[in-house]
């Protein structure tokens, strides 16, 4: 079962000092937000409902799916038995601090170790916004090409983790990986780049490790 939001852009004067705020809350209460960022359809769902499957063991999870409308990604990530909600932008192509906010508190936080953001389907807006987000990580598939670093560079910017996903198709697409890691390390030379495909499984559980590190470093920070 999960609820749909709507919530509103207000107009903030400072959106970095606001995600500022929802970091020493998430901190108070110890729970880890990811914000998961991508175009439409690179995966992040799917990828997801994996990761969930892997963790949802040893830590509670708590999912807030952001779209302009429709309710298909609750649906989907409900049926990993998590705590899941929908949230409906109201046409606004990314989320702020404020509505980040305005989410956590719909979903809430108590007892949660790891929150997800996913964000709604782009490679622009969404990097323009720190959403309070403790850790950022964005998903290029390999249909969309490996040029994308040069055309959206701050994407790449924001983010601390690049998975490269639906490596399984690599063989009908002209996806240079090593050209694309190249490009994504020269503008963000300390991002973590895991090549993935979220329909088998392959380098989940590297991300999975990763993911699980940061949590760990943010509970015990
Ligand atoms: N071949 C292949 N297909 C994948 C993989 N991961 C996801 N897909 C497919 O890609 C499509 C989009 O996947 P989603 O997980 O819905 O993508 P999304 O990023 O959540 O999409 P939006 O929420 O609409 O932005 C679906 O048809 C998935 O089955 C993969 O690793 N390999
Ligand atoms: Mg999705």
């Amino acid at each position: 079962m999960y609820k749909v939001y709507e919530i509103k852009q207000r107009v903030f004067a400072d959106n970095d000092r606001e995600a500022d705020r929802v970091r020493e809350e998430l901190k108070t209460g110890g729970t880890f937000l990811l914000n998961l960022m991508s175009s439409p359809g690179a995966g992040k769902t799917t990828m997801l409902t994996r990761t969930i499957e892997m963790l949802k063991d040893e830590m509670r999870i708590g999912v807030m799916e952001a779209d302009i409308d429709s309710a298909v990604d609750a649906d989907a990530i409900s049926r990993t038995g998590v705590k899941v909600i929908q949230l409906h932008t109201g046409g606004m192509c990314h989320l702020d601090a404020d509505m980040t906010h305005q989410g956590l508190e719909q979903l809430g936080t108590g007892g949660i170790d790891l929150a997800v953001l996913e964000n709604v389907g782009n490679l622009v807006c969404p990097a323009e916004f720190d959403t309070g987000a403790v850790k950022n990580a964005m998903i290029l598939s390999v249909p969309e090409g490996d040029d994308k670093p040069l055309k959206y560079p701050l994407m790449f910017q924001v983010c601390q983790c690049l998975l490269i996903n639906k490596i399984d198709v690599l063989p009908y697409f002209d996806f240079d990986l090593e050209a694309c890691r190249s490009r994504a390390l020269k503008l963000n030379p300390d991002m973590k780049i895991i090549p993935i495909s979220a329909r088998t499984g392959e380098g989940i559980d590297e991300w999975v490790s990763w993911l699980r590190e940061q949590v760990r470093e943010w509970k015990e920070k």
